[in-house]
């Protein structure tokens, strides 16, 4: 490959309190360790990584308050990280449970306030306190980083119109709600097949004009469909094939505005020693497109 000297910041963060399931929290470490690998320029990772006790209440999730005035300290800290990101360099944020984007998405707002969120998931993550039946923070993070929240509770603030999802299957009742209300545009594992990626890539760049504007991915893997991603807490069927998500990855990366990415919800406690290594080689090829 030709050597450049683009930047990719791993953040390994080790988030599991956003969720009730034991297994969350040593994610991160496998993952990095399949960037490393994958890796065809090591130098140019700039790795940090997040000490367990750094990320999570100590007692658990805590009450509102306390969980997000954790995850904004968290965005701070992932904040002082990318003091030196400059354009072509890529942020890649390794959680941990999908909390972990109530932190990563602000932090990238904060730095491109045209900031486009592309949210691949099972699940819609856009729940508050209020409509939460489980009160996991995991199932809320669109919530806090879009105005549907106030800035009091997360300074991300991103407007719902610069934010779609693809392959959301399993909603609650209040989120079907919200997305009605709110007419937020969710492409199906259907739709995807029938139109065909690049086809939906094109309507995404048409529609939130990501030719001009910055781009973060957030990928749950639980997005995937649970034969090729087994090892996560809330799997849901029919899901996205993992070469669905490495076409996505590849045609948005075209646009060159691809600036930050998450890949959250891998728990290797759950599933079988094959089921563990399916999802690894899963969430392998995804990242070598990502490292691409
Ligand atoms: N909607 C459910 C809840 O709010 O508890 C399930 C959320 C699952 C969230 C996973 C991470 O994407
Ligand atoms: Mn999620
Ligand atoms: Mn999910
Ligand atoms: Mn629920």
């Amino acid at each position: 490959s030709i050597s450049n000297n683009k930047k990719v910041y791993v953040n390994v963060i080790p988030i599991w309190t956003g969720q009730g399931r034991q297994g969350v929290r040593y994610g991160p470490a496998i993952m990095h360790g399949i960037v490393q690998e994958v890796s065809q320029n090591p130098d140019n990772l700039v790795t940090k990584h997040f000490e367990d006790k750094a990320v999570n209440n100590v007692d658990g999730r805590g009450t509102e308050a306390e969980y997000t005035l954790h995850m904004n300290n968290l965005s701070r800290n992932l904040s002082a990280c990318l003091e030196g990101l400059k354009p072509g360099d890529t942020v890649l944020n390794l959680g941990g449970d999908h909390s972990v984007s109530m932190a990563t998405v602000q932090t990238m707002y904060r730095l491109y306030p045209d900031l486009r969120v592309v949210w691949i998931d099972a699940h819609a993550d856009i729940n508050s306190p209020e409509t939460s039946n489980s009160g996991n923070y995991h199932g809320m993070p669109v919530y806090y980083f879009s105005k549907l929240s106030d800035e009091s509770k997360n300074s991300g603030q991103i407007n719902v119109k610069n934010i779609k999802y693809i392959g959301v299957r399993d909603l609650d009742a209040a989120e079907v709600e919200v997305l009605e209300e709110h007419n937020i545009k969710n492409y199906t594992n259907r739709e995807v097949i029938t139109k065909g990626t690049d086809s939906i890539t094109e309507e995404l760049i048409s529609e939130m004009e990501l030719l001009k504007y910055p781009i973060h991915i957030s990928f749950d893997i639980d997005s995937v469909d649970p034969t090729q991603c087994p090892s996560t807490g809330t799997r849901a069927p029919d899901g996205l094939s993992v070469s669905t998500v490495v076409e996505l990855v590849k045609r948005i990366k075209e646009t060159g505005n691809l600036v930050s990415m998450d890949i959250v919800e891998f728990n290797p406690l759950i599933g079988s020693e094959s089921d563990v290594e399916t999802t690894v080689q899963s969430i392998r090829t995804v990242v070598k497109e990502v490292l691409r």
